[in-house]
Order: structure tokens, then sequence, then C-alpha cells
């Protein structure tokens, strides 16, 4: 869990507008969540995106699944949203008049995966239709302001999203500045991009989002040092914990991005 982060507050000490709404291709009624962990579905290969491939949501974080393409390794992990179009229910490919692709990098000799497939599939929970989402229609001009905030993908650690600042536009590009950071997180994206968020989207879907870093670009040093995961006692079992006994009040415990938190603290970023 994560320290609520009050953007009201950030946009009022920063002096900053937030992007509003229309400028995004976001859903403005939010769909559901109804994937679970380990079904399977066909997804883009986001390395060779002329294939469809089998992938298995392997997490779930608010609106968005953590995905990996059966046959690939774990190190290539990446995240859709709910409706993207990039993914499918199985037989979506098939139904077109396509097939199949193995994944780039596809651990096996290529000639064993008709075989690879017919066994990733067997038994397998498939996510049925009925939980993917249509893809929002989104504005049709970039509508973007330089010095609007947003939240945004870190492209670099894409489980994390991030306090961000429309830092300059070229036609339908907005360049997305990281607040706090230094700028080797920023990037150019197209102003439909499903990897950005107007301010307040992580909070109402349920996605932590990292607050400004602390290399502080704004000169205000309110935001220093808040970049702090919270860890709530109630979360945390010891081996020899006498788990029928009351739990004492949960208590909070800051720990600050220098520390590495030892065996009960997970300070993963
Ligand atoms: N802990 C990592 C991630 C930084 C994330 C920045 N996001 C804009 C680091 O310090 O490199």
């Amino acid at each position: 869990t994560y320290l609520p982060f009050d953007w009201d507050e950030y946009l009022r000490d920063t002096k900053s507008l937030a992007a509003p709404y229309e400028c995004f291709k976001q859903a403005v009624t939010l769909p559901q969540n109804e994937f679970k962990i380990g079904m399977k579905l066909e997804a883009l290969d986001p390395r060779n995106v002329t294939s469809t491939c089998i992938a298995t949501v392997v997490y779930i974080q608010g609106l968005r699944l953590r995905l990996r393409l059966d046959g690939s390794d774990n190190k290539n992990d990446f995240w859709r949203l709910v409706d993207s179009s990039e993914i499918h229910p199985i037989g979506y490919c098939e139904k077109s008049g396509g097939m199949l692709q193995p994944p780039l990098g596809f651990r096996m000799n290529a000639s064993s995966w008709p075989m690879f497939l017919l066994k990733t599939l067997n038994g397998a929970e498939m996510a049925p239709s009925k939980i993917f989402q249509r893809e929002p229609p989104g504005p049709r001009t970039n509508l973007f302001q330089i010095g609007q905030k947003l939240e945004a993908v870190d492209k670099k650690n894409p489980q994390l999203i991030c306090c961000a600042t429309v830092g300059n536009l070229k036609q339908d590009q907005i360049y997305v500045t990281f607040d706090g950071w230094r700028g080797a997180f920023d990037y150019w994206c197209r102003y439909d991009s499903r990897d950005i968020f107007p301010c307040g989207w992580c909070a109402k879907t349920g996605h932590p989002l990292q607050p400004p870093g602390q290399k502080n670009a704004t000169g205000n040093s309110k935001f220093k040092g808040r970049n702090i995961p919270v860890v709530n006692t109630s979360d945390i079992q010891s081996p020899e914990a006498d788990t029928s006994a009351p739990l004492p009040p949960p208590i909070t415990v800051y720990v600050y991005k220098t520390c590495t938190g030892g065996p009960l603290v997970d300070v993963a970023q």
C-alpha cells in the first residue's frame, strides 16, 4: 500500500493544472477488471507486433494486466489495460484468418511450436470474451498543453505509473517528463497513447501512483522525501506469530528511499 498522493495539494503547490480528461484516450466510465491470474488470452507480441501469441495473466494491478507470452521467459513481461485493442480472447486470431505464432525468443525449437501450443492450451483457463472491453475512442487531435500534469507509465519500469508533466509538444506527440527525476525516464509519445492518464486515474482504478522523485525540478522542497512506501503491520506475517492471538493495532512505518528495508519491508523501487 502507498500513501495516497494528494494531487490537489501538489497542483496548488506547483501552481500547475492537470490535463483535462478529454485530452486522453481513456475510458470515461471505468470498466471492470474481471481477469484473473492464470487466465490465457491472445496478445500481440510487443517485440514483434505482426505476431499474435498466447499470453498468460501473471499479475493484476487496477485496470492493468501483467502479461507473459507462453513459451517466452519471465524477463519480457508487459502490461496492457483491460480495454486494450491488443488483447483478445483465444480463438480471435484464427477466426480472423490468422495463425498463432511463437513469441520472439521462443524457448524451444521452432518445430516444437505446434505441440507446445496444444499443450499450453490444454486444460487452460481461457479468459472469457465478455470480460474484454472495447477500446475507448479518444480525442481526434492533440489537446495537450505544455506544463499540464498527468499520470504516466514509466516505460523503463512499466509496472510504475508516476506523476508527470507535459514538457513539450510536436504535432501529434507529447513529451512526458517525470516530476522530480532528472530526465532519464522522459519520452515522446502520441497524444492518444494508452500509457498516459489524467490526474486521479490511479486512485480511481486502484493502481499505486509513484509520487514525484527527489531530484527536485520544481524547486519545491515540500515533496522531497515523500516517495515513501508505507507498510501496514497487519500485512506482515512473521513465521513464529501466534495467528490466533488478537492483532495489535496497525502502525505505519515510513521508510526512506535510501533504506534497503531488510527482510520484511520491500522497498521495491
Ligand atoms: N528505483 C528505480 C526506478 C525509478 C523510477 C522513476 N520513475 C520515473 C530507480 O531509482 O532507478
